[in-house]
């Protein structure tokens, strides 16, 4: 019997199981439980110390995600009281599933050798080809390198299982596309990349992801074009942002206003001139940007291994990119330490604020945060920091203080991290007397505030790309 025999004698995929119940599992899971084609969504998650709370609070219908998450609690009590959706540890239950998906984290363990950190994968892959059965779709959602899907995903789970990709079961890499802060639209409104070994793998997840998809459609490719997709895709983002911050660079040395030069660049307009500038800033943190680069270096080198044709010796664009992505919290730091010496206050002793742990803009995620370096920078330094985040409750050794005005009181310093919302009308008259400091220091790096405003109430002003303004004269 045939793979599409076997999928044919199974009818069409009615119950769905999803691995990892974190930002990509929980909201692939409430809205493949919400689609009327499913009849019954299990999301299953290790009982461990650190996550097992999470499946009480799921089966609860609470979200474990604290951020705003538009649309996804609401989906999931829905879910939840519509007994279509359950989460659980009892990884027994893929036997009963048409369709698997993994979601699980897939991150490096050192960057310099290129050796990503398959385990908490590998264990996942090893649940599913415990209880895998013929016709079944086993899909990975994590990004991977280049050639996982194809090389260990698939022997791991046939030497698990006994059964044969591609004849037995279909296999494919369909890979997320979320958001914090909008995990539930990008979902349903980005096209989604499916590719699976066998054009009857890339069938079948077809028919999955279009149950989910409202304005995206699924673009069919092969499993390994996939793995290029999602990670060349992120490559490119950070590569953007690392063009924009080394402009930024340039333009503080050269005295100018980076974004002054932004908008003129981005003024060119017409057919044929496409223009996506993004933003320069205090660095690149997250999940995503921070690791993918990494993933596709290794791709080419085990699958392009002595094809690649590239200028001797020079070094990957992507990799350098990365490197001036990961160097934007030191020059924060520098920004700080020049402009307390325009204070004449050593940074031995010195207390500074830092707003914003959070990688993103008004979200929770602190996941290799760009803060993270520049604390342990001024740390080393003998620098006394205090951290403020309105949405980040807790991290691991590194206390968040909720109140504002006790996170800047006494500081000598203030420096800006991320965009959330608080920080856009931040009131210099105020945070100076908090500070309690005649020449206190803002370093800003996302272009929150008026430069002009604070340098006025007797701040010393620093900014990422403000060339124009970062050596300003003080004020009183
Ligand atoms: N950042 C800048 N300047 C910018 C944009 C972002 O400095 O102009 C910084 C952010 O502050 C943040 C980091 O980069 O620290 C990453 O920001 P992000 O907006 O890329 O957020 P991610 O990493 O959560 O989302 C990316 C997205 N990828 C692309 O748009 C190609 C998202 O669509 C992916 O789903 C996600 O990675 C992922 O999961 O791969």
């Amino acid at each position: 019997m045939t793979l599409q025999d076997l999928i044919k004698k199974r009818g069409p995929i009615k119950k769905v199981g999803v691995i990892g119940m974190g930002y990509v599992g929980i909201p692939a899971a409430v809205l493949f439980a919400d689609a009327p084609a499913f009849l019954k969504v299990y999301g299953f998650q290790r009982d461990s110390p650190t996550s097992g709370y999470k499946i009480a609070m799921l089966n609860m219908g609470e979200s474990p995600l604290k951020g705003e998450e538009p649309g996804l609690e609401d989906l999931l009590k829905k879910v939840v009281a519509e007994k279509k959706f359950a989460c659980t540890s009892d990884f027994s239950k893929i036997a009963e599933l048409d369709a698997v998906t993994l979601s699980i984290q897939t991150p490096f363990l050192n960057k310099d050798d290129l050796l990503p950190d398959f385990s908490a994968l590998k264990d996942g892959i090893q649940q599913v080809g415990k209880h895998l059965s013929p016709g079944m779709l086993v899909v990975l959602e994590s990004t991977i390198t280049p050639g996982t899907t194809t090389g260990f995903a698939r022997e791991k789970l046939e030497s698990e299982s006994g059964l044969v990709a591609g004849r037995d079961f279909a296999l494919a890499h369909a890979p997320e596309r979320v958001m914090v802060g909008r995990l539930i639209r990008n979902i349903r409104e980005h096209d989604r990349i499916v590719g699976g070994i066998d054009a009857v793998s890339t069938r079948r997840a077809t028919e999955l992801y279009t149950a989910v998809l409202t304005t995206g459609k699924v673009i069919p490719m092969t499993a390994t074009a996939a793995e290029v997709t999602k990670t060349a895709e992120n490559t490119f983002r950070d590569l953007q942002i690392a063009a924009i911050n080394e402009l930024a660079l340039y333009c503080e040395a050269m005295g100018i206003n980076v974004y002054d030069v932004r908008t003129g660049i981005d003024s060119l307009k017409g057919t044929g001139i496409t223009r996506s500038l993004l933003w320069p800033g205090a660095g690149v943190g997250g999940h995503c940007l921070t690791k993918d680069t990494y993933h596709l270096e290794r791709g080419v080198q085990v699958l392009g291994k002595d094809l690649l044709d590239y200028p001797k010796d020079q070094p990957s664009l992507f990799v350098l990119a990365r490197r001036i992505n990961d160097f934007m919290p030191r020059h924060m730091y520098r920004l700080t330490i020049d402009a307390l010496a325009r204070a004449r206050c050593p940074v031995n002793g010195a207390k500074i604020a830092i707003l914003g742990w959070a990688f993103l803009s008004n979200s929770d995620d602190a996941r290799n945060t760009p803060s993270e370096p520049y604390r342990d920078d001024l740390i080393r330094d003998g620098a006394h920091v205090s951290v403020h985040d309105p949405y980040v409750k807790e991290y691991p050794g590194v206390p968040i203080i909720s109140g504002l005005d006790d996170a800047v009181r006494e500081a000598d310093a203030i420096a800006l991290f991320a965009g959330h919302r608080e920080y856009r009308a931040l009131d210099a008259v105020r945070l100076k007397s908090l500070m309690g400091k005649k020449h206190p220091v803002i370093v800003d790096g996302r272009n929150l505030i008026d430069p002009d405003v604070f340098i006025q109430a007797g701040f010393i002003y620093k900014g990422i790309g403000r060339g124009d303004m970062n050596r300003h004269e003080i004020i009183g």
